[in-house]
């Protein structure tokens, strides 16, 4: 939990000024991965874990820059900003930065803070969270503002054309656009979506593994890249397909020969996945929490054998879940190779869920395991 008086006087006392205060959150995806960058479906939600920016003009021209997290501040030239990537914690606002200065903004001087509660590299999104609160808090310093889903493409923008790493649009628009105990069902190839509400009695128990995830790492990639080779077998048969989103388990049955084994199945998973998460939307929307389980337990089969993107700890976390009191569907979330397990758990039973699996977990896996009851959370927005 943030402590945001404290938040607020330490900018203060480093910079001299008053910031004005944004949050933006991670994310825990209930169903539909990995199909962001096929154009396909996901079904995220906004948590309560956030990074928190604080933001204050200067009139010397440079651009400092403080992370809590990383008890570190860097400083800049607001005329001269790096124009590529250093490999540093700073490539993320610097992103948004050189995004915006590309979208015809001149970027001014200003200090800011950035904290964070969202566990690093845990697959939870603290990277979009980062580039949506550094993109709100220098718009309003701009006097400029996007509607929330050009937001989040702008700071997919910062991620792929400066970070480097080769995201979806997943995380930077749930971060952006996320609603109060909701979930949202993203259409990604035209980012229209709908709002499914997620039951008061219905808690979200993320589990971390511990076991660290990046979506920078080779692993995403080259998932990827089988994806796409996958489809273009499939589009040069088949005209109109542009993406996996276009393309049937029927035209896997036709054209799979042609595809390496792997691709083959990253892309069974990818086109199955789509149909789950709609099914999975339709079942939320219809109270049918059973029906929702079911698919998320189809979703991590498919996740773990087809798409080989879990790791034993992750499938060890899923199994041990399964017969605890409460339980209505777990799987791995997020980007895959670590991270944390999405458990929705009847509310009542949450607490002693938690300890049971922490247990559980400890005991086969030999990691103490941290997990969290959360809810729904909101997007990303000023604070008063
Ligand atoms: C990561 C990426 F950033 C998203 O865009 C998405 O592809 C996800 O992995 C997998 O569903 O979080």
């Amino acid at each position: 939990m943030h402590d945001l008086v404290a938040f607020r006087s330490k900018h203060l006392a480093r910079f001299q000024a008053e910031p004005a205060l944004f949050s933006a959150p991670g994310r825990v995806n209930l169903i539909g991965e990995h199909t962001d960058y096929a154009e396909g479906f996901v079904m995220p939600a906004a948590i309560n874990f956030a990074t928190l920016a604080g933001i204050s003009p200067r009139s010397d021209g440079k651009i400092a820059i403080y992370s809590e997290n990383y008890g570190e501040e860097r400083a800049f030239a607001a005329g001269d900003l790096p124009a590529r990537a250093g490999k540093h914690w700073t490539d993320y606002p610097l992103g948004v930065l050189a995004i915006l200065a590309g979208e015809g903004h001149r970027i001014p001087a200003f200090s800011l803070s950035l904290s964070g509660d969202i566990p690093l590299g845990s697959g939870l999104s603290s990277s979009a969270s980062v580039e949506v609160a550094t993109a709100l808090a220098v718009l309003s310093l701009i006097g400029a503002t996007y509607p929330g889903p050009v937001l989040a493409r702008l700071c997919q923008r910062a991620e792929n054309e400066f970070v480097g790493a080769n995201c979806g649009i997943m995380d930077q628009f749930i971060s952006a656009n996320g609603a109060k105990d909701h979930a949202l069902l993203l259409d990604c190839r035209d980012l229209s979506f709908r709002l499914a509400p997620i039951p008061a009695n219905v808690a979200l128990v993320i589990a971390n593994t511990m076991v660290k995830h990046s979506v920078a790492g080779g692993e995403y990639t080259s998932r990827r890249a089988e994806v796409e080779a996958a489809c273009a077998v499939i589009a040069s048969h088949r005209q109109g397909v542009r993406f996996l989103r276009d393309a049937t388990v029927d035209d896997l049955a036709r054209w799979g020969a042609e595809m390496t084994p792997n691709s083959l199945k990253r892309a069974r998973h990818v086109i199955t996945e789509n149909l789950r998460t709609v099914a999975a939307a339709d079942a939320l929307e219809k109270g049918d929490l059973a029906e929702l389980g079911r698919l998320m337990a189809e979703a991590h089969a498919s996740y773990s054998k087809d798409f080989e993107a879990s790791c034993v700890e992750a499938d060890a976390m899923v199994a041990l879940a399964q017969d605890l009191p409460g339980l209505i569907g777990a799987r791995l979330t997020g980007g895959g190779f670590g991270g944390c397990t999405i458990n929705l758990v009847e509310q009542s039973e949450a607490p002693e869920f938690v300890e049971a699996l922490a247990g559980r977990y400890a005991a086969q896996v030999g990691i103490v395991p941290q997990i969290h009851i959360c809810h729904a959370s909101g997007g990303a927005h000023r604070l008063e």
